[in-house]
């Protein structure tokens, strides 16, 4: 394929952007994984919005080694990661006290992980017929879940446009998505089969072909992070014995987006501060002091309300599961402790 012109607005500072060199895709552009992704589906999202961060998304497992000149740098760079990645993961059940026994800071703890299929091509590239198929291959596993994992499906694929803001609201159902994944391709059929499973007690939830085919989600009201990180170690172990999730030796699990990849986990707290929001700077240099990622109360890009912040790890990528939760723990605790001095 040659295009002609620059690969990407002029404005982006997008990593793909960054490490794409006309030479380097004038090479790959021409590579086709056996799905059929090509590198030019691959940054259809950077090259309509100017504003992209990444502004590449992976389209199957193959485009992590077909397009790997491309990937890597955009991966060591967002993972701030110096030299070959290494990643080894290990979810180890852990055995740690509530971080909040008394309720005072801590709101809830909130442990996700995104996963897709391995043999199936990712949201931005499946076609419809596979997407239902992975549908129904997800849905069969995780009807062989026990208690207190067992719960029940809502799918979305029938809802009317005006249903799904409602049906959100009520956790069942989730947003078509930004105009981000819009222009990778993740958002074609919306709301086709996809739906989201709950558990009875609500703690445990699974999101079907949002981003990636699985986003794995376990949650309660309280600051036991430890308890909350138990169940979906549990969850995952048991749904990895029906079904076969994308992963490379290296990366770790393989999803859509690059950010995502290795534990492709994101664990962590709404937590009131109210002191600490009043000193920014000391709050800041705490959370890069352990690694920890501050986020407005409903997520990337948000207001803080209340003083609620969603406080969460930053490293995702050569670093293990339980590691992560311990280091949290460790930021976190060091957080509460800070707040109860001023
Ligand atoms: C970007 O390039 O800015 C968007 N594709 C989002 C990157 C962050 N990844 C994500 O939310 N999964």
């Amino acid at each position: 394929m040659h295009v002609t012109g620059p690969l990407f607005p002029e404005a982006s500072c997008a990593l793909a952007a960054r490490f794409l060199t006309r030479a380097l895709f004038d090479r790959l552009a021409m590579r086709k994984t056996a799905t059929g992704f090509t590198l030019p589906l691959a940054i259809q999202s950077g090259q309509k919005n100017h504003d992209s961060s990444i502004g590449i998304y992976a389209g199957d497992a193959e485009s992590y080694t077909l397009f790997r000149e491309i990937f890597d740098p955009v991966i060591t760079s967002y993972h701030q990661i110096t030299g070959p990645v290494r990643h080894t993961g290990e979810l180890a059940l852990l055995d740690t006290a509530d971080l909040d026994p008394d309720g005072d800071f801590i709101v809830s703890s909130r442990v996700r992980v995104a996963r897709n299929l391995a043999a199936h091509a990712f949201p931005p590239h499946i076609s419809r017929q596979d997407r239902q198929c992975v549908e129904k291959q997800i849905l069969d596993a995780l009807k062989l879940l026990p208690d207190p994992l067992k719960g029940c499906y809502h799918p979305m694929g029938e809802l009317e446009p005006e249903q799904i803001p409602r049906e959100c609201l009520a956790g069942r159902a989730f947003p078509p998505g930004d105009r981000f994944q819009e222009a990778a391709g993740i958002i074609r059929d919306f709301p086709l089969s996809r739906g989201i499973y709950t558990s009875e007690d609500k703690k445990f939830m699974v999101w079907i072909n949002e981003e990636d085919h699985l986003r794995i989600i376990c949650m309660e009201r309280s600051g036991h992070l430890v308890r909350v990180f138990n169940r979906l170690a549990t969850a995952l172990e048991m749904l990895g014995q029906y079904l076969v999730f994308a992963a490379h030796p290296d990366l770790g699990y393989l999803n859509a987006c690059p950010t995502n990849i290795g534990t492709a986990m994101r664990a962590g707290v709404h937590i009131r501060l109210p002191k600490l929001e009043k000193q920014p700077e000391m709050m800041k240099k705490l959370a890069r002091d352990h690694g920890l990622q501050i986020r407005g109360t409903a997520g990337e890009k948000t207001q803080v309300t209340g003083s609620v912040f969603d406080i969460s790890n930053f490293r995702r990528l050569g670093v293990s599961e339980t590691r992560i939760i311990q280091d949290l723990s460790f930021g976190i605790a060091a957080l509460i402790k800070k707040e109860k001095k001023l």
